[in-house]
């Protein structure tokens, strides 16, 4: 029964009515092996709402040691934005780049990059999966987004983070990779906007100078070269209104391993 959820729906069912640590060694196991049916499952909402009371919100992605990092951390999707604004960046070392904090905060503000990596830092190692069907473990270092978001002070209104990327999608340059996460996803501390992988400066290839990290989700999550992150009410008015550009094209828009 290839995308049918209802193994992991009766599994689910099961796990509610029963206790902690059992509970957690079951979601191990189902992130190993079920994560790419649930991709393409049609209950995201009944699968984030289960994950939400099941997984603790702070609970925190696996985190690896230096010996298991990949020795290659591949490129996927866009690996060189031809947006002639961003190779005018990159040609400068990203010297002129600038973050924009816009919508619904109280102090919308704009970041350098140098102005990012002078706020405290958190490196983790983590697993990166792509519905490709492939995984990486890599180095991340970055400031996390909940710094960002104290200093912004969402509104209360504000839901979500949109995250808007420099990418063209198309040779016109009318559609652009976007994505959007809840404000918990937001505010968890592994959320990272990196500027470094295994300890060298992000590759353009991986998303220089900015990509986001939210490591309890599958790699399509984690926008590479972020231009800005807008706090939002409801994406139903941005591009095609799933909050993100695969969402926009039958992707969940949760995500969660
Ligand atoms: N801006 C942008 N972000 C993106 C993509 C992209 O094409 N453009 N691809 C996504 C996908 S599908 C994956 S798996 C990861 C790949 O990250 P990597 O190139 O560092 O491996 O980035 C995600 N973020
Ligand atoms: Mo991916």
């Amino acid at each position: 029964m290839p995308n049918d959820n209802s193994g992991r729906r009766r599994f689910l069912g099961r796990v509610l009515a029963t206790s902690g640590s059992l509970l957690l060694a079951g979601c191990d196991r189902l992130s190993q092996t079920e994560w790419f049916p649930n991709v393409l499952s049609s209950a995201e909402k009944l699968t984030q709402a289960a994950q939400k009371l099941i997984v603790p919100r702070n609970a925190m992605a696996q985190e690896f040691s230096p010996a298991d990092i990949s020795p290659e951390f591949r490129s996927n999707g866009t690996s060189n934005p031809s947006n002639p604004v961003y190779q005018a960046l990159a040609a400068n070392g990203f010297k002129d780049y600038q973050l924009r904090i816009s919508g619904l905060v109280e102090h919308p503000a704009v970041y350098s990059l140098a102005e990012l990596k002078a706020l405290p830092s958190r490196s983790q190692i983590t697993r990166h999966d792509c519905v490709e069907g492939w995984s990486a473990i890599g180095k991340w270092q970055g400031v996390q987004l909940s710094q960002l978001l104290q200093r912004a002070q969402p509104l209360a209104s504000a839901r979500y983070a949109v995250f808007y990327c420099f990418d063209p999608m198309d040779a016109q340059g009318t559609t652009y990779y976007y994505e959007s996460i809840d404000l918990d996803e937001a505010y968890h501390p592994q959320t990272l906007l990196a500027y470094a992988l295994n300890d060298a400066p992000l590759p353009v290839k991986n998303g220089a100078p900015i990509r986001l990290r939210v490591e309890r989700q599958l790699g399509y999550k984690m926008a590479k070269y972020v231009m800005e992150i807008k706090l939002v009410d409801s994406f139903s008015d941005i591009a095609g209104g799933k909050g993100g550009y695969w969402e926009d094209r039958g992707y969940e828009w949760f995500a969660g391993i």
